[in-house]
Order: C-alpha cells, then sequence, then structure tokens
C-alpha cells in the first residue's frame, strides 16, 4: 500500500472528523490554496453567507476573516460557527468604531446607511444596509434616490458605487492596507508587458488603479470574468490568494498578480493544522450577543435579497 504523505494525513483526519462532527468547511476565495482544495466550498463572502445558511450541517468551520464567520453566526443562530485562528482580523474592519459611526449618522440625519461586509457585527446592527463588493452597487440603485447615503467604511469601494450609480455618497475614510499596496505604475508597467492581458481590478484597490483595469470586480466575479475571458493572459489586482483558484480553474490561461506581496496577513493565519484542532475541540466558537444579532440581521437580510452583480 502507498503511504500517505503528512499533509495527505491531514487532510484524511479532517475529512473523517469533519464526516463525523457534520460539518461543513467553507473558504474564502483569499485563503491558501491547500485551505480552498480541503473546502466544501470556495468563494465570496455573498456566496459564503448564503451556502452557510443553505448547507444542512451543525458545524461550520469558517476559513477565512473574523466578519466572514460573525457574518456566519448572525445568520444561523442554531448552528455552531467556527474560526480556526482568532487573531484573523481584518484591519478595514477595525477601523470604524460605533461611536464613529454615530457621529457620522448624527451629522447627517435621516441618511441611510450602507456597510460593506467588512464591518464588525455591532457596525452592521447599526446600519440598514450591508452589501459586498459584488452587490454594493444594486443595493445602492435601491435605495430612493431621495434619500442621502452614508457609505462605510471603504472609500475606494464607496468611490467606485458613486461613479457607477451616479448618486452622491457620503464617504468614511476607511480602506484595505493590503489593497493599498497594488499601485497604478505597477499595473501599468504589467500591461505593458502584457498588452493582450485582460485586466482585473478589485474595487478595494485605490481609483487610479480602476481607471487601468477592463473590469473591477469581486473577488467571484473576477472567477467568472477569468473564465469567460478570451485573453491568454490575465493580470489580476487583488490579494495574491485568489491566484490559486484562478490558475486551476483556467490551466489554459497564464495569471500575472499585479502584486506579487499584497497577501493578507489575517488570511494567512488559517492553517490545515488549525481546521484539524478546530474540529477536534470545536473551536473557537464565534458568537454574536442576541441584542446585536437580532439588529445585525436586518441588514444582512437586505444584502442577501439583493443578487450578484
Ligand atoms: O466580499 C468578499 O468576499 C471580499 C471581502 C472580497 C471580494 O470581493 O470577494
Ligand atoms: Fe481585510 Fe484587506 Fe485582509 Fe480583506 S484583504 S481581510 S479587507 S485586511
Amino acid at each position: 500500500m502507498p503511504t500517505l504523505s503528512a499533509t495527505d494525513e491531514l487532510i484524511a483526519r479532517i475529512q473523517r472528523l469533519k464526516a463525523e462532527r457534520q460539518a461543513v468547511i467553507l473558504s474564502h476565495n483569499y485563503q491558501i490554496g491547500e485551505i480552498q482544495d480541503v473546502a466544501d466550498f470556495v468563494g465570496d463572502s455573498l456566496e459564503l453567507s448564503r451556502m452557510a445558511v443553505e448547507m444542512p450541517a451543525k458545524v461550520i468551520v469558517f476559513c477565512g476573516v473574523h466578519f466572514m464567520a460573525e457574518t456566519a453566526a448572525i445568520l444561523n443562530p442554531d448552528k455552531t460557527v467556527l474560526l480556526p485562528d482568532l487573531d484573523a482580523g481584518c484591519s478595514m474592519a477595525d477601523m470604524i468604531t460605533v461611536e464613529q459611526l454615530r457621529a457620522l449618522k448624527a451629522e447627517h440625519p435621516g441618511a441611510v446607511v450602507v456597510c460593506y461586509v467588512n464591518t464588525t457585527a455591532a457596525i452592521k446592527a447599526e446600519s440598514d444596509y450591508c452589501c459586498t463588493s459584488s452587490n454594493a452597487v444594486r443595493v445602492v440603485e435601491g435605495i430612493p434616490r431621495d434619500r442621502e447615503i452614508i457609505f462605510i467604511p471603504d472609500q475606494f469601494l464607496g468611490d467606485h458605487v458613486a461613479k457607477q450609480t451616479g448618486r452622491k455618497l457620503i464617504l468614511y475614510n476607511g480602506y484595505c492596507p493590503v489593497h493599498y499596496r497594488i499601485m497604478a505604475s505597477d499595473v501599468a508597467a504589467m500591461k505593458a508587458e502584457h498588452p493582450a492581458a485582460e485586466v482585473l481590478v478589485h474595487p478595494e484597490c485605490p481609483g487610479e488603479v480602476h481607471e487601468l483595469a477592463d473590469q473591477v470586480l469581486s473577488t467571484s466575479g473576477m472567477c467568472r470574468a477569468a473564465k469567460a475571458s478570451s485573453a491568454d493572459e490575465l493580470i489580476i489586482a487583488t490579494e495574491i490568494g485568489i491566484l490559486h483558484r484562478i490558475e486551476k480553474e483556467n490551466p489554459d490561461k497564464r495569471v500575472y498578480a499585479s502584486c506579487q506581496w499584497c497577501d493578507c496577513s489575517h488570511m494567512r493565519v488559517n492553517t490545515l493544522e488549525k481546521i484539524l484542532w478546530s474540529l477536534e475541540d470545536l473551536q473557537h466558537v464565534v458568537r454574536v450577543p442576541e441584542e446585536i444579532r437580532v439588529r445585525a440581521v436586518r441588514a444582512l437580510d437586505r444584502m442577501l435579497a439583493v443578487a450578484a452583480s
């Protein structure tokens, strides 16, 4: 009998325990390749939120960052949601506090608050709508034109949505430090080197990078566009974990990251070992206090009612 490698052994133990626990493993598109490969489903946060509701599991091992697991916990109070490492935070989500949002609301009484999914449960509880990068434009389009809109926390996604919808949004100055490192000059140099490549840019990138894009898309939008593209080469401007999926799904295309060092340290803390420990000890349970959950779920239900674009 052939001997199993340590990684194969680890994966076999994860699969056995997953069945025993009636668990599913959900992975964000930015997770390391071996986690994506062991997961039951890989997607963006809108798809993962939907899967967390639809999959008939008792336990959800959420391989992503804290706000994503929290979102799953808000939507599934009867399921156990586990985050393999509690250090998987999000620098953008940490950029706005409830006090800061309340101050903004006090400055603009009557404004509708749209929060990006990259926020804490407490911020979602103070918001009217939640959105992801794949449905932000549609969420804003669905709000009556005579209402003022506060859009938090990502200024670059907010600016993109304002341009796409022709709406004037009240923006906040949050941003993702990983996407902020993606430089327009680097993307321009790559385009010069690969003039036939299609350029796919995430809306969290700075505005000058959007201007160099063929399409500005969420991560799962990028995966769909990569498959549909007639180009042989793709330049991808987002967190580099996504290259694993795009390369796997498009073996005939050459895929270039616009920034080799744009990896998110929060996304990287999850490992196969930590998934196994998470299943063994049912750790770390992500819970949202009921008083916050019931308020946050309204904004999330409105997000789920709007399709991805
Ligand atoms: O919504 C998500 O999953 C995030 C954070 C990025 C994206 O565009 O998929
Ligand atoms: Fe947050 Fe940026 Fe990491 Fe996404 S890539 S989890 S927005 S810090």
